[in-house]
């Protein structure tokens, strides 16, 4: 296939709710990611967001994640030690979730994206476990200086019995809070990883240069407020640096398991 060809499959599909047809679709690499508009009312987008503006982020580890990108809460990513979650993380899981109910929100917004992601599905969307104990519900992430391209998945980074469950794929959500006036899209490319792209990664960074992704196909996305994407993040992917005003979203993993469950996790 030549880059201006097309492939039917690499889109992002755009719907009113996750329809579990969609989430299928997206599992079986029939979509690339799907967008719900409105996900999280005004209301709700500026409750949490008011809430947020009076707390201090904190930046990943700049050795990892340079340029700086800010969190409020904890993700899984800076306490993976060896392939294993270090046990850092569970006193770090604690402190998140004490800080997110210091916010006093009329409501728990992981919760809330849970409750809405697993609406048309059999089963409950449910925080994942990790030998019984419950793993980080999510954070606030703003990439304002932008995301380089990567790819997450913690098959590769992890090793096995990551989750509790028999895990069969990995999704990438985020629910947009606050958006640039311009820039801060975020690009996705038919190019997954292959051995031969670790020549582009500059060592100990989470992130590729742009010539790991060549000409692969690629389409982005503009994130508008209270909008919620779930994406294949086995795809490189990457966020553009913002033009003025902070870039936030929620975040999380989202694996599936052999049932079909979806489970969550940062
Ligand atoms: O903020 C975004 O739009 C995507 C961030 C990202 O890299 C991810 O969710 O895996
Ligand atoms: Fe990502």
């Amino acid at each position: 296939m030549t880059a201006n060809e097309h492939d039917r499959f690499f889109v992002p599909a755009v719907s009113g709710r996750f329809e579990r047809r969609l989430i299928a679709d997206l599992a079986a690499g029939r979509c690339a990611a799907i967008r719900v508009p409105d996900f999280f009312s005004p209301d709700e987008c500026a409750l949490v967001m008011n809430a947020l503006l009076k707390v201090e982020f904190a930046a990943y580890g700049r050795a990892r994640v340079w340029p700086e990108v800010m969190r409020f809460g904890v993700g899984v990513s800076d306490h993976r030690h060896n392939g294993t979650i270090s046990e850092k993380y569970w006193a770090a899981v604690d402190e998140s979730r004490r800080a997110w109910e210091e916010l006093s929100l009329p409501f728990d917004p992981f919760e809330l994206c849970r409750t809405r992601l697993g609406a048309d599905l059999p089963q409950p969307v449910e925080v994942a476990r990790h030998d019984g104990r419950v793993m980080g519900a999510g954070v606030a992430r703003e990439p304002n200086q932008g995301f380089l391209v990567h790819f997450d998945d913690a098959q590769r980074e992890f090793s096995n019995g990551f989750l509790d469950a028999n895990v069969i794929c990995q999704f990438a959500f985020n629910l947009y809070l606050s958006v640039p006036d311009s820039g801060g899209e975020t690009v996705v490319w038919r190019h997954r990883w292959h051995p031969a792209d670790d020549k582009h990664k500059p060592a100990g960074s989470y992130g590729f240069k742009e010539s790991v992704v060549g000409d692969a196909e690629s389409f982005q996305m503009i994130p508008r407020i209270g909008e919620a994407v779930l994406l294949e993040p086995r795809y490189f992917h990457a966020v553009r640096p913002s033009g003025g005003g902070r870039r936030i979203a929620l975040g999380f993993s989202v694996s599936m398991t052999d049932t079909g469950q979806l489970l969550t996790w940062g």
